[in-house]
């Protein structure tokens, strides 16, 4: 038995039952403990660095009881996972999903350690949420679901502490609902969570950051190989907040979007989806509520297929924004056969640990997750550094610094990632450069 088997082997022993959070580490070791080989310090090692950073700092569980409109009472489960805050406070989403258990929180709180690592901002790892299904629920539950969420929270985190904003599930709305209860529990205004409204000390651009940040990451990792965005054929999944702003960006940039999907089933345009088409399936999507279905329905050019996945459909870019392991390993044979020569995923670990290994060996432009969807919590941070100073930078300039953040990451991981045949591994390079800011930090402190 080698050393990753060694090491992975202990992770899911302490670990009963779950395999996402043992798909992460494992990424991750097979990454860095060759590169601690390589680069031969022992310090690492004698420190048990890697064994301390796979085990959370602490986590909270707690019980979500509401009533709904029909006056039932019902009993959801809270979580955060507080995961490291050796660079910065705990920074992470909250995923509202009945899918939530802790070992999905686990898998999305270690890489946020990393992602936020990668940032340049001094950010800690969490990730928390419920497996409260906010579908088919009228504003009114969503919000007393929200309120009962935070009074329980709002006792775990703070602006020095802990800073949670959205993620699946957890939109514009839901933050709004829980910023306002910690609000009148605390009885302060401060930046403790990150995708406000604009009204009341949230950042222009937070909204786009993730879509936006993905995109610039793509062209970032197609400019290394001379080539560019304008023209490609490109398929993306989901049609929630990362999806939609990816939409975007590359319609702006002059990519031809010709699939989205939901829970429902996908959408395929094979001439490209213009603005006017997307400002409606924003609006299906963001107010309507509704399934992308209606989209075709009103929509002579859009094809709705039932209860399928977008990956059969023959693209040059693919932009997996919707959940975890929703790329198999067929489907990554699937994208390759037909040419794909770019994934950069949106979604945090969309692809499996198998279908990573096609990319890898077909040699594809392939930007993991916690580099390339870092430009959410990013703007995240710089939201914070707003309202630290009580003040809002423009349009144009957070814009910019998210650019230049997402350029940096790319260089980050050419940095670590670069073999000696020139080639770029992305994985190896967003792992060890994430590992390296935050084994510093932790070495810094001792045995803590
Ligand atoms: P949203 O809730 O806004 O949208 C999620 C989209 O994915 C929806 O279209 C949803 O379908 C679809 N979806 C969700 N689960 C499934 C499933 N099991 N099968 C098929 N489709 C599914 O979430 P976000 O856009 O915010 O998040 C998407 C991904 O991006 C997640 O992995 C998240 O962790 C990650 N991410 C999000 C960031 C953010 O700032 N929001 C930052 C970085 C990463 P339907 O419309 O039918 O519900
Ligand atoms: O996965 C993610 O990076 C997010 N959901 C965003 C987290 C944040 O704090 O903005």
């Amino acid at each position: 038995m080698d050393e990753i088997e060694r090491f992975v082997n202990g992770v899911k022993r302490r670990n009963i039952g779950q395999p996402e959070f043992h798909q992460a580490v494992e990424e991750v070791a097979r990454s860095v403990l060759p590169y601690l080989k390589k680069i031969q310090d022992p310090r690492y090692k004698k420190a048990s660095i890697l064994e301390r950073m796979t085990e959370p700092d602490r986590i909270v569980v707690f019980r979500v009881c509401w009533e709904d409109d029909k006056n039932n009472v019902r009993v959801n489960r809270g979580f955060r996972v507080q995961f490291n805050n050796s660079i910065g406070p705990y920074k992470g989403g909250l995923r509202f999903d009945k899918s939530v258990n802790l070992s999905i929180l686990k898998f999305l709180g270690f890489e946020q350690t990393f992602k936020n690592a990668l940032t340049t901002l001094p950010m800690g790892g969490a990730k928390g949420g419920s497996n409260f299904n906010p579908r088919g629920k009228s504003n009114n539950e969503i919000m007393r679901f929200c309120q009962s969420f935070m009074t329980e929270l709002h006792r775990h985190i703070g602006h020095h502490i802990d800073i949670p904003a959205g993620d699946l599930g957890c939109g514009a709305r839901e933050v709004s609902y829980l910023f306002g209860q910690y609000k009148r529990l605390t009885n302060t205004f401060t930046g403790t969570i990150t995708g406000k409204g604009l009204s009341f000390g949230g950042s222009q651009i937070r909204t786009e950051a993730t879509g936006y940040g993905s995109v610039y990451f793509a062209r970032e990792m197609l400019k290394e190989k001379k080539d560019a965005i304008d023209g490609k054929r490109c398929v993306v999944s989901g049609s929630g907040n990362v999806a939609l702003y990816t939409a975007e960006k590359l319609i702006e940039l002059g990519g031809k979007v010709i699939a989205l999907s939901d829970r429902d089933g996908t959408i395929h345009c094979a001439k490209g989806l213009d603005s006017d088409q997307l400002d409606f399936i924003k609006d299906l999507k963001f107010n309507r509520r509704e399934s992308l279905r209606e989209a075709a329905k009103e929509h002579e050019e859009i094809e709705f297929k039932d209860d399928q996945k977008p990956w059969d459909i023959e693209c040059d870019l693919a932009f997996p924004s919707a959940t975890q392991n929703e790329i198999d390993e067929e489907d990554a044979r699937t994208l390759i056969k037909n040419g794909c020569m770019l994934v950069c995923e949106g979604a945090n670990m969309p692809s499996t640990n198998k279908a990573v290994e096609i990319f890898r060996e077909a040699k594809i432009l392939y930007g993991p997750g916690k580099a390339a969807n870092a430009g959410g919590v990013s703007v995240s941070g710089l939201e914070m550094s707003q309202n630290a100073m009580r003040l809002s930078w423009t349009r144009d300039d957070l814009n910019y610094k998210l650019e230049e953040i997402m350029k940096d990451i790319h260089q980050q991981c050419v940095k670590y990632g670069k073999d000696d045949s020139g080639q770029i591994d992305y994985v190896n390079g967003a792992n060890i450069a994430g590992f390296r800011k935050v084994a510093e930090a932790m070495l810094s402190f001792g045995i803590v």
